[in-house]
């Protein structure tokens, strides 16, 4: 493939900003020193682009169909791209003592940041890393756990996990399905070792140093700012937490359910306990029950997958979007294949950098999954919007951003849109705002916590705070502290808990997620105000809102061209992360809840 960059079209700019801005802070800035900076990234950019394409091919081809040879391939590819991007991130380390143009310093900057997982420079490091993080995933994508003794896929395990309520189908479910991780500890023990020294190569004190510097921010910064917005809305989990507990204490009897201690989690309708809308039934005020339920009106008005992910493009579409293209179509793939093993983890991908984008997903009619679609379309729109970005700027804000966009657009889908596509009779009336504000917390705020702990886990792990023999108690305290959920049974140093959670063997960073659940809510309220809307932001739908959609692409166009603070600010008006909006759109359900948790004792 050839760069869609030719060298004049990239240099012509640069030499436009050397010549145009003649300030003191440009002196140092030498032509020469310019000059091979420029061929550095030029090249760089080019061979990114080639690699690219290659990789994604091959790696779609094996998480379609994985099998030791396709495994082999993806690992060969895997290296390769590795080799890479170590080659380029130290590279740029002899440009540091120079002045560069913001721009080049970005790129530059991008280059030392890219990798998930560096591996040191040599011959073999890349490819020992590479060789074990394709054993970890496959060992993730291919487990399997049992249900009444038999035994099942994951997702077979999730589905049943929605609605099952005997606690010990349940307890079956979640532990067996964390079998599959205890053969993974050694492994990822090693990986943690190679990574972390790739990351020292690179200046970094540990992996997880590298991870937290991805942010436009100071690394210790951005650890600080999550801890601050984890500080405002934990009252809200607090709450919420007391309120849930209460509820499962009555159904399931306190020897089960302690009314004061850690909720025990394998009962809350999700295997990691990440999201609970799922016991909405049992927990659902009498009173302000809405009447409905996703999984029962897609399933009653005959929605298959591909109907599913037809109703999330329409959105877009509404929205001004272009339709996601034919290819989509016939090149993703939206349900389990019976006669072969895949990843079945949802995902998003742009083969080519530019329109051949896909989802991968197993899905199942039901309202979790109608919520995941829209999470990868959003995915695929970013994709597709910032796709004359350099390829080092192919990427969202920041992750958090990326993660964001599907579920913002998610959050419209009001009682109101479910009646003007046809799904829903007759809108419930204010009277039911408490359920419906109470079902979306279930999954939005309770997800907080999880949402920040996992990559608290693992930014102790990188840097040796918690060691493979404490892996699993470190992940249980924090389960504990932060969740306020516990173990349902007694859990010890060779099991490997972690490792049963995707983007753990995955190696997919995670708070991308917790700041994406607080981004998410700043996008619909902003949203919410150019469209006009000034009911409450929980019944707001910007379904077909043109300008809404015109306003958003142009931040999505940025990619990470620019500080994801400038990103935010050309959407929102404000450069600053913060959960106020969270706060606003729950407000009625936080007072209804301290109203229902009065005399409780909450806390564990
Ligand atoms: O992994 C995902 C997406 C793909 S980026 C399906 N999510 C997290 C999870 O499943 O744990 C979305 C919500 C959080
Ligand atoms: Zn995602």
């Amino acid at each position: 493939m050839t760069s869609r960059f030719s060298c004049a079209y990239l240099l012509l700019p640069l030499f436009t900003v050397l010549i145009s801005c003649g300030g003191p802070g440009d002196a140092g800035i030498q032509p020469t020193n310019l000059a091979s900076a420029s061929d550095f990234l030029v090249n760089a950019e080019e061979r990114l682009e080639e690699n690219e394409e290659y990789e994604s091919r091959v790696d779609w081809v094996r998480a379609n169909f994985i099998t030791y040879d396709t495994n082999w391939l993806s690992s060969r590819a895997n290296a390769q791209t590795k080799r890479l991007s170590v080659e380029l991130a130290n590279g740029t380390k002899r440009f540091l003592e120079i002045d560069l143009p913001d721009d080049m310093r970005r790129k530059m900057n991008k280059l030392r940041l890219d990798l998930t997982l560096p591996a040191p420079r040599g011959d073999n490091a890349a490819r020992e890393l590479s060789d074990i993080e394709s054993r970890l995933a496959s060992m993730y994508s291919t487990g399997k756990g049992t249900y009444r003794g038999a035994s099942r896929p994951l997702v077979e395990l999730e589905d049943l996990m929605r609605t099952v309520r005997d606690p010990d189908e349940l307890l079956e479910m979640w532990t067996n399905w964390r079998e599959v991780s205890p053969p993974m500890a050694d492994e990822y023990t090693r990986m943690v070792e190679i990574a972390n020294e790739g990351a020292r190569e690179l200046g970094f004190k540990d992996l997880g140093h590298m991870w937290r510097s991805k942010y436009d921010m100071d690394a210790d910064e951005f650890a600080a700012l999550s801890d601050t917005l984890w500080m405002q809305v934990k009252p809200l989990y607090d709450a919420l937490h007391c309120y849930v507990r209460g509820e499962l204490a009555q159904e399931y009897g306190s020897d089960v359910v302690d009314p004061q201690g850690a909720i025990p989690a394998h009962l809350l309708g999700n295997m990691w306990a990440q999201q609970w809308a799922n016991v909405f039934p049992i927990v659902a005020p009498a009173d302000a029950d809405p009447g409905y339920d996703i999984t029962e009106l897609l399933v009653g008005n005959g929605y298959e997958a591909d109907q599913m992910f037809r109703t999330a493009d329409d959105f877009f579409v509404s929205l001004g979007f272009e339709p996601m293209p034919e290819t989509f179509w016939e090149r993703s793939l939206f349900t389990k294949p019976e006669d072969r093993e895949v990843v079945c983890h949802a995902s998003a991908w742009s083969l080519d950098g530019e329109d051949d984008i896909r989802i991968k997903m197993c899905t199942k009619v039901n309202g979790d999954d109608f919520q995941t679609v829209h999470h990868e379309i959003g995915h695929n729109i970013y994709q597709r919007a910032y796709k004359d970005q350099s390829v080092v700027y192919r990427e969202g804000a920041n992750d958090g951003f990326h993660e964001a966009v599907g579920d913002m657009i998610a959050l419209s889908i009001t009682p109101e849109y479910l009646r003007q596509i046809g799904l829903l009779n007759r809108v419930p009336d204010a009277s039911k705002d408490i359920g419906l504000l109470l079902q979306s917390a279930l999954d939005k705020i309770a997800f907080l916590p999880f949402g920040l702990l996992v990559d608290k886990w693992r930014w102790q792990v990188f840097s040796g705070e918690l060691t493979p023999e404490t892996y699993n108690e470190g992940w249980w305290k924090l389960r504990e502290d932060y969740q306020g959920v516990k173990a349902p049974v007694q859990r010890t140093a060779d099991h490997f808990d972690p490792g049963a959670k995707y983007h753990v063997p995955n190696n997919t960073p995670y708070m991308r997620y917790f700041l994406a659940h607080i981004l998410q809510f700043q996008f619909h309220r902003t949203a919410c105000e150019v469209a006009g809307w000034d009911g409450p932001l929980h019944r707001c739908s910007i379904y077909g809102n043109k300008e809404v959609g015109a306003r958003f692409d142009a931040m999505l166009q940025m990619g990470s061209s620019r500080p994801w603070q400038e990103a935010l600010e050309a959407f929102t008006g404000s450069p600053e992360i913060d959960a106020t909006a969270i706060i606003d759109y729950y407000a009625p359900l936080m007072e209804w809840l301290g109203e229902k948790n009065a005399g409780q004792q909450c806390g564990w």
